[in-house]
């Protein structure tokens, strides 16, 4: 899976975050969130960065003054990849609990909200990416529906909600649609993100009219479709030195007759 990794860099600490990582990083060092998208052409409306709450992170040294907060097992990967500086073995100069994230306030590059926070969300796989996601809510199911229970629920998941309720602005128009994920989550009568099912099935369709039927609404590639538009995006992200390509093994299952 080729994933573009992201750098929201660190522009604020939440509290338990500051307290944690006390005196173990560079006074003078960048600190930067990766989070792992297939959607780069999406980046223009982040909202947030999702971080799983129970999840452990790690704040690995990338280079003499770049740091990068990940799961230990993504940082495996990218000692491999020439992500790092020193290739091999990633250097760690940090453990950090998701929950010890949140609140923390980051850069989201080409977003129109170019300061977002880190809110929790409990379906973040440690298996996968790089155990950060960020928040594209108006063509992401998944993330419709989280920020709409955060900003309903704020008390109950220790946030502020206006943290949760930064506006939603149309990305891509598709034949259905500007803002897909949240026609989608309301037509196929989704009503938390505990609803699994039909948000795989709302996330394989937007996936699939979002790159097919998709152009672009806004940005630098504004009018040209989504399949035309996805890699430049990536390219121009890579090239400010915003983003990096990170790869990873696909759990393929083996069968033993095939
Ligand atoms: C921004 C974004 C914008 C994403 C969008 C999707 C969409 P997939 O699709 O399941 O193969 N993601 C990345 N890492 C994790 C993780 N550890 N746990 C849970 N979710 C994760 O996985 C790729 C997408 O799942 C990534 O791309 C990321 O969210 C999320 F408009 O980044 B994406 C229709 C989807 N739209």
């Amino acid at each position: 899976q080729e994933y573009t990794a992201l750098k929201l860099k660190v522009l604020e600490w939440a509290p338990q975050a500051a307290e944690a990582l006390k005196g173990k990083i560079p006074e003078d060092a960048s600190v930067y969130l990766c989070p792992a998208t297939l959607r780069p052409e999406t980046m223009y409306g982040q909202v947030c960065c999702f971080v799983g709450p129970s999840l452990s992170y790690g704040v690995f040294k990338a280079s003499e003054k770049e740091y990068f907060v990940i799961t230990d097992r993504a940082a495996r990967n990218m000692a491999y990849q020439g992500i790092f500086e020193k290739d091999g073995v990633p250097e760690k100069a940090a453990d950090i609990q998701g929950s010890d994230l949140i609140g923390t306030l980051v850069n989201a590059p080409l977003s129109f909200h170019p300061q977002v926070r880190v809110l929790p969300m409990e379906s973040v796989l440690a298996t996968k990416g790089t155990g950060v996601v960020t928040s594209v809510p108006s063509d992401s199911p998944d993330d419709y529906a989280m920020v709409t229970e955060l900003a309903k629920k704020a008390d109950f998941y220790g946030i502020k909600k206006e943290w949760a309720e930064l506006e939603i602005t149309p990305i891509i128009q598709t034949p259905t649609s500007d803002l897909l994920a949240p026609y989608l989550v309301k037509k196929l009568k989704i009503a938390s993100p505990k609803d699994a099912k039909q948000l795989l099935e709302a996330k394989e369709l937007a996936y699939k009219e979002g790159f097919y039927q998709g152009v672009m609404k806004v940005g630098d590639f504004k009018g040209e479709k989504v399949e035309v538009a996805k890699p430049k995006v990536r390219e121009h992200l890579i090239k400010k030195g915003e983003a990096f390509a990170y790869s990873e093994p696909e759990n393929k299952v083996v069968s033993r007759s095939g």
